[in-house]
């Protein structure tokens, strides 16, 4: 079986290569140039060495290139300018990569005449949030608050509308988020997690935060990279609900943390305006019943979470 994993450099990507590699996958992956480099979640996987494949979601003919030379049984679609703050700061592009990139995607299959299977990476992003809708499921209805959750959503639609009209076999995981040791440094978890390991060792004094009150249902990303696979096994395409079932606040987060170093959080936790976004999505909690279906399960819950990312930014 030969996979091809878009955003291969991602957190997500580069768990998802180490597994499929496991299961016995030739696996490629498409990487963008850049001036700096963007592989040290990938450095030590050799085995792909030779199938990174320069491109861009922008770039369709970059995207034909690739699929023609590759000819992919799967496809793993985790390419994404995928940060909420920032898609307020760059709504176009946002637009372009994490929605209209996917369209690419699809159309280049398409015209190329593949039965390749794809997987897109959909996201809880695309829910308002509202409490009273929790715990949300693959029923609940879409109302996303960002630039970046729009974008998400299209990418939803048409992936839905093209499995629907010509027949293709796309799933959607709608995943909740999901952490880990490779997880970027300026999301919520990791800038706690490396904070507090800074503070540890001298390196930094506080931690500057937004919104504490928010709420999200916080699972471990090599488990939900797992899902991803499972969902293209199945005999027909469909969208599932990836999430642990558990919410807890940015402060929970934050105190958890700390404790797990013997420190007060509120000594080091300041509040800063500029990390408050003009819209947030205030609570989610995922209700991840259809994917138990068919054999996924989450496994590491949140304090264990927090204290694996602590330990491992500790080092
Ligand atoms: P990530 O670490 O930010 O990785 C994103 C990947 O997309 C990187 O490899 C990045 O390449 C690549 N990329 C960005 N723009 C691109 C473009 N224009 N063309 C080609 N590649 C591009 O994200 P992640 O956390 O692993 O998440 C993986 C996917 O799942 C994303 O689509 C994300 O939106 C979605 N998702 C994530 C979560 C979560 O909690 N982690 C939850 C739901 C959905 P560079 O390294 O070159 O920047
Ligand atoms: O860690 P975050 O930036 O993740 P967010 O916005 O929930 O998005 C992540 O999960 C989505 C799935 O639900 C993915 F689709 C998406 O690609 C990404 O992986 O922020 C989490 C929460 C938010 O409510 C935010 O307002 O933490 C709050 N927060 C408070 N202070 C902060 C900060 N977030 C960040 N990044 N930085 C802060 O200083």
């Amino acid at each position: 079986m030969k996979a091809l994993i878009l955003g291969i450099t991602g957190m997500d990507g580069s768990y998802l290569a180490e597994q499929l590699l496991k299961k016995g996958y030739e696996v490629h992956g498409l990487v963008r140039r850049s001036a700096t480099w963007n592989r040290s979640n990938i450095d030590h996987i050799s085995e792909i060495y030779n199938n990174l494949h320069y491109g861009d979601m922008t770039d369709f003919v970059s995207i034909v290139s690739v699929l023609k030379k590759v000819q992919p049984d799967e496809i793993y679609n985790l390419a994404a300018q995928s940060h909420v703050q920032v898609s307020w700061e760059i709504p176009a592009y946002t637009a372009q990569t994490t929605g209209f990139g996917v369209l690419n995607l699809l159309e280049a299959v398409r015209i190329l005449g593949l039965k390749t299977k794809i997987y897109q990476a959909s996201t809880s992003e695309m829910f308002s949030g509202d409490p009273k809708e929790a715990p949300q499921n693959e029923l609940t209805p879409f109302n996303p608050q960002s630039p970046y959750g729009l974008a998400k959503l299209y990418a939803h639609e048409i992936c839905g509308i093209y499995r629907k009209a010509f027949g293709m076999f796309i799933c959607c995981g709608i995943l909740f988020n999901h952490e880990g040791e490779r997880r970027g440094e300026n999301f919520i978890t990791r800038k706690i997690t490396k904070g507090v390991a800074n503070i540890v060792k001298g390196k930094q004094d506080k931690i500057e935060l937004g919104n504490l009150a928010a709420k999200r249902d916080w699972g471990y990303a090599p488990e939900f990279t797992e899902a991803m696979w499972l969902m293209l096994q199945q005999d027909k395409p469909d969208d599932y609900v990836i999430a642990t079932g558990e919410t807890h606040s940015v402060k929970e987060f934050a105190e958890q943390a700390f404790k797990e170093v013997n420190l007060d959080w509120k000594k080091y936790v300041r509040v800063k305006e500029k990390y408050i976004r003009p819209l947030e999505v205030n609570l989610l909690q995922g209700d991840a019943t259809k994917a138990k279906k068919i054999g996924w399960e989450p496994k590491t819950k949140f304090k264990e979470l927090v204290k694996l990312m602590v330990k491992h930014d500790l080092k």
